[in-house]
């Protein structure tokens, strides 16, 4: 007789390095499975860049990500992806003049490929999705830009039978200032665990002053990486308390109301796993509407966090609209930690 073992999942690991290192380290050969980088393209397929300006004179980031081998890569649609038959990570960087539909459609379109990418590789769970939109506070026609992408993203999320209320993945939408609609997915085997922000109404139930169409993203996910590592993956984070943008025309209060929302969604998520996160021991993207205050904000977050921090050694900071207009500084966020699931 013989016994099936399931095979066990390759541990995902991911590294914070800027991204002269990354491309270096990949050129010693020691390629990683993909790459998400911030502030900069690179000619290598296996690495996704997101067109912002990196500010304070600092170098872009990139986070490599580390999977099982072998790694097979493809096309589904307007998606490209990379796979070890465990982990996804796929990129979408759609010219919106290519197929003559407004930004409802295209994101419909974008979601959809995405969905069946991850069905063809097996990996039906999403865990975290980052969201670049051109000009996303700008009208697309009738309704603000964010509205119409919230619109085609939730019509596919349905349409998959995917969640896109309770359990939908950590995400962040953000806008620059030109390029293509570029949207990054990590998805998996086994579905993460949602978490709310208590301070906070749910994104997804939003009511309907915010768009005909409620976002769809939990505030946090946490995720079992496997060699007994769980990663908690943060959501855009604002100055928003309940449903309401708090602080309008203030940006030092916006960003110490933000740091209460993610100690708060920390706190929550710890509630969930044995594994302690930490705000101090997270990588951020801090993305600030107006590029003078980059200065004030990186004191602020030095005073409360300490120059030594993983968060202020790791932290890159983006130029990027925020998806409401009255924002001025956002902050994503991820860590692994020792530990595992207590659900
Ligand atoms: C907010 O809390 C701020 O549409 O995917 C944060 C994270 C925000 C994700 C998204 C939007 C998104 O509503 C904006």
């Amino acid at each position: 007789m013989t016994t099936t073992v399931a095979a066990e999942a390759p541990p995902l690991r991911v590294e914070r390095l800027t991204l002269a290192q990354g491309l270096a380290r990949a050129a010693d050969g020691d390629r990683p499975f993909a790459a998400l980088s911030y502030g900069a393209g690179s000619d290598s397929s296996w690495v996704s860049g997101v067109a912002a300006r990196v500010l304070l004179d600092k170098e872009p980031v990139v986070d490599l990500w580390h999977a099982g081998t072998p790694v097979q890569s493809g096309t589904t649609g307007v998606v490209r992806w990379r796979t070890d038959g465990h982990w996804l990570l796929g990129v979408v960087d759609l010219d919106e003049d290519a197929f003559g539909e407004d930004l409802t459609a295209l994101s419909r379109r974008a979601y959809r490929n995405l969905f069946e990418a991850m069905k063809l590789a097996g990996c039906p769970h999403l865990l975290r999705i980052w969201n670049y939109l051109p000009r996303i506070n700008a009208d697309g026609g009738g309704m603000e830009r964010y509205r119409q992408f919230n619109a085609g993203r939730q019509q596919a999320f349905l349409e998959a039978g995917q969640a896109a209320f309770e359990g939908a993945p950590a995400a962040c939408a953000l806008g620059v200032h030109e390029g293509a609609l570029c949207v990054r997915f990590l998805a998996g085997r086994i579905p993460p665990v949602p978490v709310e922000n208590p301070r906070q109404v749910s994104a997804y139930h939003y009511p309907a002053d915010y768009g005909p169409r409620s976002p769809t993203f939990s505030r946090a996910a946490l995720a079992a990486l496997g060699g007994g590592q769980v990663a908690l993956f943060i959501s855009g984070t604002a100055s928003i308390v309940g449903h309401k943008s708090v602080h309008a025309g203030d940006v030092q209060a916006q960003l110490a109301e933000t740091l209460v929302n993610l100690r708060s969604v920390i706190e929550a998520a710890n509630q969930r796993t044995s594994a302690r996160f930490s705000l101090e021991r997270s990588d951020p993207v801090v993305y600030v509407r107006h590029p003078a205050d980059a200065p004030g904000i990186r004191a602020q977050l030095v005073q409360a966090l300490g120059a030594r921090s993983r968060f202020i050694r790791h932290a890159v900071f983006l130029e990027a609209d925020i998806c409401r207009s009255d924002l001025l500084v956002e902050i994503e966020a991820h860590a692994t930690e020792a530990g595992e699931l207590t659900d």
